[in-house]
């Protein structure tokens, strides 16, 4: 997008960002009440399809065959594996079921077993979802057609900072694979990760990226760094909570109608910080006991802090 029709530059972030925390939350929740219902959040389960043994170096993944982590590689699950889980998932109240694989890019090998495993949850009445790494132009049409809902794939920071996370792609890799999706019909989900040693800078220009996309995402998912025994990240600092709380708040007023997803490292935070995050605009959630190769907060848990904050799910 031409510079001088972006709907928010910097500037106007970093003024944002400025605010007293509690104008800035007023500000968000006031915005998100206007585009959305506030107790009712979006639940997708996570699923890992194809575990470990990623060629790329993602200085934060537990799955990258660079680093020495606890994950055992695994293939391509079956259709059939897949459909058990889909069923739990939909028994346990998900209405989207995200099938992710430790791929750098969608191979044509495997690209008619994907849109088997995408046909056959359509089927159980649940949106797809699917995030496998890098897709060719032809591959997000062919996954179109099959009926896939959204496609994950994150620009995880600033375009500076994001050099510094991976060196074996771009992050125009990245977008380029963003616009096939778009172009091809599918719903875009992409975000971020806090806590990979990026400042606040770099969150705000990711944000101006998200935001001034021509057509805004419809999931924006905001990761708080899981850390992981043997990658490069593994002793990082914590994230700052008011920190992550205003990124969620940012996100909700630069993109009203999109839904921002408090995504891995829920298990980390307190209720009460999950409480805020929704007040300041936060909609959607992973719901499972696990994300794809680490604990998520518990289904147990989730249920009780839904029920203490009347949020019911969509
Ligand atoms: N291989 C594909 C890719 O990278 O696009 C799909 C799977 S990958 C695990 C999906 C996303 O999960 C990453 O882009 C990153 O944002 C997030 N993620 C991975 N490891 C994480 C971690 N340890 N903590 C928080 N988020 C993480
Ligand atoms: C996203 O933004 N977060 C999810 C999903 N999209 C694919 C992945 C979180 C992974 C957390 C670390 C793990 O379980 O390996
Ligand atoms: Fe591979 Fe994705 Fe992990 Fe990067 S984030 S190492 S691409 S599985």
């Amino acid at each position: 997008m031409n510079k001088n029709t972006k709907k928010w530059k910097l500037d106007d972030l970093e003024n944002l960002y400025r605010l007293p925390f509690n104008d800035l939350i007023f500000k968000a929740h006031s915005i998100h009440r206007e585009h959305h219902d506030p107790n009712k959040i979006q639940v997708s389960t996570l699923m890992s399809i194809k575990t470990g043994g990623c060629p790329e170096d993602c200085k934060y993944c537990s799955q990258s065959i660079k680093y020495n982590t606890d994950v055992e590689i695994e293939k391509l699950l079956s259709v059939e594996d897949v459909i058990d889980q889909a069923k739990a998932a939909k028994d346990s109240g998900a209405s989207r079921f995200c099938m992710g694989a430790a791929w750098r890019n969608l191979n044509d090998s495997n690209l008619e077993k994907i849109k088997d495993m995408v046909k056959a949850v359509k089927n159980l009445n649940l949106e797809t979802c699917l995030t496998l790494g890098m897709l060719k132009k032809e591959q997000a049409d062919s996954l179109k057609e099959c009926g896939l809902d959204y496609y994950n794939h994150n620009l995880d920071s600033s375009e500076e900072y994001y050099s510094k996370v991976v060196s074996t792609r771009t992050y125009q890799d990245r977008l380029n694979t963003l616009s096939y999706v778009r172009d091809a019909g599918i719903k875009v989900c992409t975000g971020g990760i806090l806590g990979l040693g990026e400042e606040n800078i770099d969150r705000l220009k990711l944000i101006e990226v998200l935001c001034n996309m021509e057509e805004q995402p419809e999931s924006v998912p905001m990761n708080k760094l899981v850390k992981i025994d043997g990658t490069p990240y593994s002793e990082n600092e914590n994230v700052d909570n008011f920190d992550f709380i205003r990124v969620i708040a940012i996100s909700r007023i630069t993109m009203p109608k999109t839904f921002v997803r408090l995504s891995a490292g829920r298990d980390s935070m307190n209720d009460e910080m999950q409480a805020l995050c929704f007040f300041a605009g936060a909609n959607s959630i992973f719901y499972g006991d696990e994300l794809l190769t680490t604990k998520n907060s518990s289904i147990n848990h989730d249920k009780v802090l839904m029920d203490k904050l009347s949020i019911k799910t969509l």
